[in-house]
Protein backbone atom coordinates (compact mmCIF):
# COMPACT_ATOMS: atom_id res chain seq x y z
CA UNK A 1 0.00 0.00 0.00
CA UNK A 2 1.48 3.61 -0.38
CA UNK A 3 1.99 5.45 2.19
CA UNK A 4 -0.64 7.62 3.97
CA UNK A 5 0.11 11.20 2.78
CA UNK A 6 0.22 9.82 -0.78
CA UNK A 7 -2.93 8.94 -2.79
CA UNK A 8 -2.71 6.01 -5.19
CA UNK A 9 -6.18 4.39 -6.95
CA UNK A 10 -7.55 1.55 -5.57
CA UNK A 11 -7.80 -1.75 -7.08
CA UNK A 12 -10.31 -4.38 -5.75
CA UNK A 13 -10.71 -8.04 -7.15
CA UNK A 14 -12.04 -11.32 -5.72
CA UNK A 15 -11.24 -15.34 -6.83
CA UNK A 16 -13.61 -17.61 -5.21
CA UNK A 17 -11.87 -20.02 -3.54
CA UNK A 18 -14.31 -23.02 -5.49
CA UNK A 19 -12.08 -25.74 -7.66
CA UNK A 20 -8.19 -25.27 -8.53
CA UNK A 21 -7.38 -22.02 -9.99
CA UNK A 22 -6.78 -22.42 -13.68
CA UNK A 23 -4.97 -20.77 -16.22
CA UNK A 24 -7.79 -18.67 -17.02
CA UNK A 25 -8.04 -17.28 -13.74
CA UNK A 26 -4.32 -16.51 -13.66
CA UNK A 27 -4.08 -15.10 -17.15
CA UNK A 28 -7.47 -13.02 -16.57
CA UNK A 29 -7.14 -12.03 -13.10
CA UNK A 30 -3.90 -13.44 -10.81
CA UNK A 31 -1.34 -12.42 -13.05
CA UNK A 32 -2.75 -8.30 -13.51
CA UNK A 33 -3.15 -8.58 -9.80
CA UNK A 34 0.50 -8.61 -9.36
CA UNK A 35 1.37 -6.26 -12.78
CA UNK A 36 -0.89 -3.68 -11.14
CA UNK A 37 0.43 -4.08 -7.02
CA UNK A 38 3.37 -1.38 -7.18
CA UNK A 39 1.03 1.62 -9.15
CA UNK A 40 -1.79 0.88 -7.00
CA UNK A 41 -3.59 0.62 -3.49
CA UNK A 42 -4.36 -3.02 -3.79
CA UNK A 43 -7.11 -4.84 -2.24
CA UNK A 44 -7.51 -9.11 -3.03
CA UNK A 45 -9.98 -11.29 -1.68
CA UNK A 46 -10.93 -14.64 -1.46
CA UNK A 47 -14.60 -14.20 -1.16
CA UNK A 48 -15.70 -17.56 0.56
CA UNK A 49 -19.40 -15.85 0.86
CA UNK A 50 -19.65 -16.25 -2.65
CA UNK A 51 -18.30 -19.69 -2.89
CA UNK A 52 -21.22 -20.35 -0.71
CA UNK A 53 -23.81 -20.11 -3.87
CA UNK A 54 -22.81 -23.72 -4.69
CA UNK A 55 -23.52 -26.25 -1.71
CA UNK A 56 -19.12 -26.61 -0.29
CA UNK A 57 -17.49 -29.31 1.36
CA UNK A 58 -16.45 -27.33 4.59
CA UNK A 59 -13.82 -29.07 5.42
CA UNK A 60 -12.45 -28.63 1.32
CA UNK A 61 -13.69 -25.04 1.70
CA UNK A 62 -11.67 -24.27 4.54
CA UNK A 63 -8.65 -25.83 2.89
CA UNK A 64 -9.22 -24.17 -0.89
CA UNK A 65 -9.41 -20.63 0.70
CA UNK A 66 -5.38 -21.20 2.07
CA UNK A 67 -4.83 -22.55 -0.81
CA UNK A 68 -6.07 -19.55 -3.08
CA UNK A 69 -4.27 -17.81 -0.62
CA UNK A 70 -0.85 -19.62 -0.81
CA UNK A 71 -1.34 -18.79 -4.61
CA UNK A 72 -2.23 -14.95 -4.10
CA UNK A 73 1.46 -15.21 -2.12
CA UNK A 74 3.15 -17.38 -4.55
CA UNK A 75 2.64 -15.66 -7.69
CA UNK A 76 4.30 -12.70 -5.39
CA UNK A 77 1.69 -10.40 -3.93
CA UNK A 78 3.33 -8.78 -1.21
CA UNK A 79 0.92 -8.55 1.74
CA UNK A 80 3.33 -5.52 3.07
CA UNK A 81 2.02 -3.88 0.21
CA UNK A 82 -1.38 -5.29 -0.64
CA UNK A 83 -4.23 -6.87 1.40
CA UNK A 84 -5.08 -10.48 1.27
CA UNK A 85 -7.70 -11.40 2.79
CA UNK A 86 -11.20 -13.50 3.22
CA UNK A 87 -14.44 -11.96 2.51
CA UNK A 88 -15.99 -13.32 6.14
CA UNK A 89 -13.58 -11.81 7.78
CA UNK A 90 -15.19 -8.29 6.86
CA UNK A 91 -18.44 -8.20 8.02
CA UNK A 92 -18.75 -5.33 6.19
CA UNK A 93 -19.38 -7.08 3.00
CA UNK A 94 -22.36 -8.68 4.38
CA UNK A 95 -23.72 -5.42 5.58
CA UNK A 96 -23.26 -3.23 2.69
CA UNK A 97 -24.82 -6.01 0.43
CA UNK A 98 -27.76 -5.83 2.54
CA UNK A 99 -28.53 -2.18 1.30
CA UNK A 100 -27.51 -2.57 -1.70
CA UNK A 101 -30.27 -5.21 -2.52
CA UNK A 102 -32.41 -2.18 -1.57
CA UNK A 103 -31.07 -0.65 -4.63
CA UNK A 104 -30.92 -3.32 -7.14
CA UNK A 105 -33.73 -4.55 -9.14
CA UNK A 106 -35.04 -7.97 -10.18
CA UNK A 107 -34.89 -7.16 -13.77
CA UNK A 108 -31.23 -6.45 -13.45
CA UNK A 109 -30.21 -9.67 -11.77
CA UNK A 110 -32.47 -11.81 -13.85
CA UNK A 111 -30.40 -10.65 -16.59
CA UNK A 112 -27.19 -11.84 -15.66
CA UNK A 113 -26.01 -14.24 -17.65
CA UNK A 114 -23.35 -16.15 -14.85
CA UNK A 115 -27.25 -16.63 -13.04
CA UNK A 116 -28.77 -18.26 -15.66
CA UNK A 117 -25.28 -20.31 -16.71
CA UNK A 118 -25.22 -21.54 -12.72
CA UNK A 119 -28.96 -22.26 -12.56
CA UNK A 120 -28.59 -24.33 -15.55
CA UNK A 121 -26.14 -26.15 -13.93
CA UNK A 122 -27.00 -26.70 -10.64
CA UNK A 123 -31.08 -26.65 -11.19
CA UNK A 124 -31.04 -28.36 -7.63
CA UNK A 125 -30.65 -25.48 -6.08
CA UNK A 126 -31.27 -22.46 -7.53
CA UNK A 127 -31.09 -20.20 -3.78
CA UNK A 128 -31.62 -16.84 -3.28
CA UNK A 129 -27.56 -16.48 -3.05
CA UNK A 130 -27.20 -17.64 -6.21
CA UNK A 131 -29.20 -14.45 -7.41
CA UNK A 132 -27.74 -11.51 -5.62
CA UNK A 133 -24.52 -12.91 -5.98
CA UNK A 134 -23.97 -9.78 -8.42
CA UNK A 135 -24.82 -7.52 -4.90
CA UNK A 136 -22.37 -9.11 -2.92
CA UNK A 137 -20.24 -8.48 -5.65
CA UNK A 138 -20.72 -4.70 -5.76
CA UNK A 139 -20.44 -4.68 -2.09
CA UNK A 140 -17.32 -5.72 -2.56
CA UNK A 141 -16.48 -3.32 -4.85
CA UNK A 142 -17.91 -0.29 -3.23
CA UNK A 143 -16.78 -0.66 -0.06
CA UNK A 144 -13.10 0.14 -0.62
CA UNK A 145 -13.92 3.19 -3.15
CA UNK A 146 -12.54 0.89 -6.19
CA UNK A 147 -11.07 3.24 -9.01
CA UNK A 148 -10.10 -0.28 -11.29
CA UNK A 149 -11.68 -3.99 -10.95
CA UNK A 150 -9.03 -6.30 -12.56
CA UNK A 151 -11.46 -8.94 -14.05
CA UNK A 152 -11.46 -11.61 -17.03
CA UNK A 153 -14.36 -10.87 -19.71
CA UNK A 154 -16.88 -12.96 -17.84
CA UNK A 155 -17.29 -10.61 -15.52
CA UNK A 156 -17.64 -7.41 -17.15
CA UNK A 157 -21.61 -7.41 -16.79
CA UNK A 158 -21.58 -7.61 -12.77
CA UNK A 159 -19.17 -5.03 -12.71
CA UNK A 160 -21.14 -3.16 -14.90
CA UNK A 161 -24.41 -3.82 -12.52
CA UNK A 162 -22.02 -2.64 -9.63
CA UNK A 163 -21.42 0.47 -11.64
CA UNK A 164 -25.54 1.33 -12.43
CA UNK A 165 -26.24 0.29 -8.54
CA UNK A 166 -23.33 3.05 -7.53
CA UNK A 167 -24.53 5.49 -9.50
CA UNK A 168 -27.80 5.02 -8.39
CA UNK A 169 -26.96 5.46 -4.93
CA UNK A 170 -25.05 8.90 -5.65
CA UNK A 171 -27.84 9.87 -7.66
CA UNK A 172 -29.91 9.56 -4.00
CA UNK A 173 -27.57 10.25 -1.26
CA UNK A 174 -24.95 12.11 -3.15
CA UNK A 175 -21.19 10.70 -4.06
CA UNK A 176 -21.06 8.02 -1.76
CA UNK A 177 -19.29 5.72 -3.71
CA UNK A 178 -16.21 5.73 -6.27
CA UNK A 179 -17.83 4.52 -9.65
CA UNK A 180 -15.04 1.83 -10.44
CA UNK A 181 -14.14 0.57 -13.91
CA UNK A 182 -13.01 -2.88 -15.30
CA UNK A 183 -9.78 -4.14 -16.66
CA UNK A 184 -9.92 -6.57 -18.76
CA UNK A 185 -6.58 -7.35 -21.00
CA UNK A 186 -7.00 -7.43 -24.49
CA UNK A 187 -5.49 -10.17 -25.39
CA UNK A 188 -6.45 -13.56 -22.46
CA UNK A 189 -9.81 -12.17 -20.69
CA UNK A 190 -11.10 -15.12 -21.77
CA UNK A 191 -9.21 -18.21 -22.25
CA UNK A 192 -10.95 -21.44 -23.60
CA UNK A 193 -11.88 -24.13 -22.48
CA UNK A 194 -9.16 -26.90 -24.24
CA UNK A 195 -11.98 -29.16 -25.02
CA UNK A 196 -14.30 -26.75 -26.61
CA UNK A 197 -12.76 -23.77 -27.40
CA UNK A 198 -15.72 -21.95 -27.65
CA UNK A 199 -16.58 -21.88 -24.16
CA UNK A 200 -14.54 -20.33 -21.51
CA UNK A 201 -11.95 -22.67 -19.52
CA UNK A 202 -13.92 -22.88 -16.22
CA UNK A 203 -12.42 -24.50 -12.92
CA UNK A 204 -15.84 -26.15 -12.63
CA UNK A 205 -15.66 -28.12 -15.67
CA UNK A 206 -14.12 -31.28 -16.05
CA UNK A 207 -10.21 -32.23 -15.69
CA UNK A 208 -9.29 -32.17 -19.02
CA UNK A 209 -10.86 -29.15 -20.23
CA UNK A 210 -8.74 -26.85 -18.28
CA UNK A 211 -4.67 -26.58 -17.16
CA UNK A 212 -4.95 -26.22 -13.34
CA UNK A 213 -2.02 -23.79 -11.53
CA UNK A 214 -0.82 -26.43 -9.30
CA UNK A 215 -0.25 -29.16 -12.16
CA UNK A 216 2.37 -31.12 -12.82
CA UNK A 217 4.68 -30.37 -16.12
CA UNK A 218 3.75 -33.80 -17.48
CA UNK A 219 0.32 -33.14 -16.74
CA UNK A 220 0.25 -29.60 -18.42
CA UNK A 221 2.18 -31.26 -21.69
CA UNK A 222 -0.22 -33.77 -22.02
CA UNK A 223 -3.66 -31.73 -21.95
CA UNK A 224 -2.43 -28.98 -24.13
CA UNK A 225 -0.66 -31.88 -26.25
CA UNK A 226 -4.43 -33.41 -26.50
CA UNK A 227 -6.07 -29.42 -27.11
CA UNK A 228 -8.98 -29.73 -29.86
CA UNK A 229 -7.48 -27.81 -32.76
CA UNK A 230 -8.71 -28.15 -36.63
CA UNK A 231 -7.33 -30.18 -39.55
CA UNK A 232 -5.74 -27.00 -41.45
CA UNK A 233 -2.59 -27.37 -39.95
CA UNK A 234 -1.63 -23.29 -39.93
CA UNK A 235 -1.05 -21.00 -37.01
CA UNK A 236 -3.30 -17.88 -37.98
CA UNK A 237 -4.96 -15.74 -34.98
CA UNK A 238 -8.60 -15.99 -36.59
CA UNK A 239 -10.52 -16.64 -33.38
CA UNK A 240 -14.56 -17.51 -35.11
CA UNK A 241 -12.37 -19.46 -37.72
CA UNK A 242 -10.22 -21.70 -35.90
CA UNK A 243 -10.74 -20.91 -31.82
CA UNK A 244 -8.65 -24.17 -30.79
CA UNK A 245 -5.54 -22.52 -32.43
CA UNK A 246 -6.31 -18.72 -31.56
CA UNK A 247 -6.71 -19.30 -27.82
CA UNK A 248 -3.25 -21.29 -27.89
CA UNK A 249 -1.03 -18.33 -29.62
CA UNK A 250 -2.92 -16.16 -26.70
CA UNK A 251 -2.11 -18.11 -23.89
CA UNK A 252 1.77 -18.18 -25.99
CA UNK A 253 0.96 -14.35 -26.36
CA UNK A 254 0.64 -13.48 -22.59
CA UNK A 255 3.17 -15.33 -21.34
CA UNK A 256 6.09 -14.84 -23.76
CA UNK A 257 5.07 -11.08 -24.86
CA UNK A 258 5.29 -12.52 -28.36
CA UNK A 259 2.48 -10.66 -31.03
CA UNK A 260 0.21 -12.96 -33.03
CA UNK A 261 2.35 -12.06 -35.84
CA UNK A 262 5.69 -13.39 -34.08
CA UNK A 263 4.02 -16.58 -33.23
CA UNK A 264 2.35 -17.20 -36.68
CA UNK A 265 5.98 -16.61 -38.34
CA UNK A 266 8.35 -18.87 -35.70
CA UNK A 267 5.09 -21.79 -35.54
CA UNK A 268 3.62 -21.63 -39.10
CA UNK A 269 3.81 -25.06 -41.22
CA UNK A 270 6.17 -26.81 -38.07
CA UNK A 271 3.12 -29.07 -37.35
CA UNK A 272 0.29 -28.44 -34.37
CA UNK A 273 2.56 -30.81 -32.24
CA UNK A 274 6.28 -28.51 -32.34
CA UNK A 275 3.69 -25.34 -31.80
CA UNK A 276 1.75 -27.35 -29.07
CA UNK A 277 4.86 -28.13 -27.24
CA UNK A 278 6.18 -24.62 -27.44
CA UNK A 279 2.95 -23.69 -25.28
CA UNK A 280 3.42 -26.19 -22.70
CA UNK A 281 7.27 -25.10 -22.39
CA UNK A 282 5.39 -21.56 -21.30
CA UNK A 283 2.95 -22.62 -19.24
CA UNK A 284 5.60 -24.92 -17.79
CA UNK A 285 8.34 -22.02 -17.10
CA UNK A 286 5.93 -19.65 -15.39
CA UNK A 287 4.09 -22.24 -13.24
CA UNK A 288 6.91 -24.38 -11.95
CA UNK A 289 8.60 -21.57 -10.38
CA UNK A 290 4.98 -20.32 -8.27
CA UNK A 291 4.44 -24.34 -7.88
CA UNK A 292 7.69 -24.20 -5.46
CA UNK A 293 6.86 -21.18 -3.75
CA UNK A 294 3.41 -22.66 -3.38
CA UNK A 295 4.57 -25.88 -1.48
CA UNK A 296 6.74 -23.43 0.91
CA UNK A 297 3.79 -20.81 1.52
CA UNK A 298 1.09 -23.63 2.04
CA UNK A 299 2.89 -25.94 4.67
CA UNK A 300 3.57 -22.55 6.82
CA UNK A 301 0.43 -22.23 8.46
CA UNK A 302 1.56 -19.78 11.22
CA UNK A 303 2.04 -17.28 8.39
CA UNK A 304 -0.80 -17.75 6.57
CA UNK A 305 -2.47 -17.18 9.99
CA UNK A 306 -0.94 -14.14 10.18
CA UNK A 307 -1.37 -12.47 6.91
CA UNK A 308 -4.90 -13.35 7.37
CA UNK A 309 -5.67 -11.16 10.01
CA UNK A 310 -2.79 -8.40 9.96
CA UNK A 311 -4.81 -7.67 6.32
CA UNK A 312 -8.68 -8.63 7.67
CA UNK A 313 -7.98 -5.88 10.37
CA UNK A 314 -6.79 -3.61 7.54
CA UNK A 315 -9.48 -4.27 5.60
CA UNK A 316 -12.01 -3.74 8.36
CA UNK A 317 -10.48 -0.65 9.04
CA UNK A 318 -10.98 0.75 5.60
CA UNK A 319 -14.64 -0.58 4.94
CA UNK A 320 -15.74 0.70 8.24
CA UNK A 321 -15.45 4.57 6.95
CA UNK A 322 -17.87 3.80 3.79
CA UNK A 323 -20.42 1.83 6.00
CA UNK A 324 -20.24 4.72 8.70
CA UNK A 325 -20.93 6.97 5.70
CA UNK A 326 -23.92 4.76 4.19
CA UNK A 327 -25.19 4.10 7.36
CA UNK A 328 -25.71 7.85 7.81
CA UNK A 329 -26.86 8.17 4.96
CA UNK A 330 -29.61 6.06 4.48
CA UNK A 331 -31.00 7.29 7.76
CA UNK A 332 -29.70 5.00 10.27
CA UNK A 333 -29.21 6.28 13.96
CA UNK A 334 -25.52 6.36 14.80
CA UNK A 335 -24.79 4.22 17.65
CA UNK A 336 -21.94 5.61 19.93
CA UNK A 337 -20.11 3.03 21.85
P1 LIG B 1 -16.23 -21.03 -12.25
O1 LIG B 1 -15.75 -21.24 -13.64
O2 LIG B 1 -16.19 -22.24 -11.40
O3 LIG B 1 -17.49 -20.24 -12.14
P2 LIG B 1 -14.41 -18.93 -12.20
O4 LIG B 1 -13.01 -19.41 -12.38
O5 LIG B 1 -15.08 -18.29 -13.34
O6 LIG B 1 -15.17 -20.13 -11.58
P3 LIG B 1 -13.61 -17.12 -10.12
O7 LIG B 1 -12.67 -18.01 -9.44
O8 LIG B 1 -14.36 -16.30 -9.18
O9 LIG B 1 -14.62 -17.89 -11.03
O10 LIG B 1 -12.82 -16.19 -11.13
C1 LIG B 1 -11.78 -15.41 -10.70
C2 LIG B 1 -11.30 -14.49 -11.79
O11 LIG B 1 -10.79 -15.24 -12.90
C3 LIG B 1 -12.39 -13.58 -12.35
O12 LIG B 1 -11.86 -12.29 -12.54
C4 LIG B 1 -12.71 -14.19 -13.67
O13 LIG B 1 -13.20 -13.25 -14.61
C5 LIG B 1 -11.37 -14.75 -14.10
N1 LIG B 1 -11.52 -15.85 -15.02
C6 LIG B 1 -12.17 -17.02 -14.77
N2 LIG B 1 -12.11 -17.83 -15.85
C7 LIG B 1 -11.42 -17.15 -16.81
C8 LIG B 1 -11.04 -17.46 -18.15
N3 LIG B 1 -11.35 -18.62 -18.72
N4 LIG B 1 -10.33 -16.52 -18.84
C9 LIG B 1 -10.00 -15.34 -18.27
N5 LIG B 1 -10.34 -14.99 -17.02
C10 LIG B 1 -11.04 -15.88 -16.28
N1 LIG C 1 -17.73 -12.78 -9.31
C1 LIG C 1 -16.34 -13.06 -9.51
C2 LIG C 1 -15.58 -13.13 -8.20
C3 LIG C 1 -15.72 -11.87 -7.43
C4 LIG C 1 -15.13 -10.61 -7.74
C5 LIG C 1 -15.57 -9.72 -6.71
C6 LIG C 1 -14.30 -10.16 -8.76
C7 LIG C 1 -16.45 -11.69 -6.30
N2 LIG C 1 -16.36 -10.42 -5.86
C8 LIG C 1 -15.18 -8.38 -6.72
C9 LIG C 1 -13.92 -8.82 -8.75
C10 LIG C 1 -14.38 -7.95 -7.75
C11 LIG C 1 -16.29 -14.35 -10.29
O1 LIG C 1 -17.15 -15.15 -10.23
N3 LIG C 1 -15.28 -14.57 -11.02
Amino acid sequence: MAQENEKHQVIFSGIQPTGKLTLGNYIGALRNFKLLEDSYDCIYSIVDMHALTVRQNPTELRRACLSVMSLFLAVGLDPEKSLIYFQSHVSGHAELAWVLNCFTYMGELSRMTQFKDKSAKHADNINAGLFTYPVLMAADILLYQTDLVPIGADQKQHLELARDIAERFNGVYGDVFTVPDAYIPKIGGRVMSLQEPTRKMSKSDPEETYIAMLDEPAVIRRKLRRAVTDSENSVRFDPEGKPGISNLMSILSTLTGMSMDEISAAYDGRGYGVFKDAVADAVIAEFEPIQKRYNEIFADKAYLEQVMTQCAERARRIAGRTLTKVRRKVGMAALKL
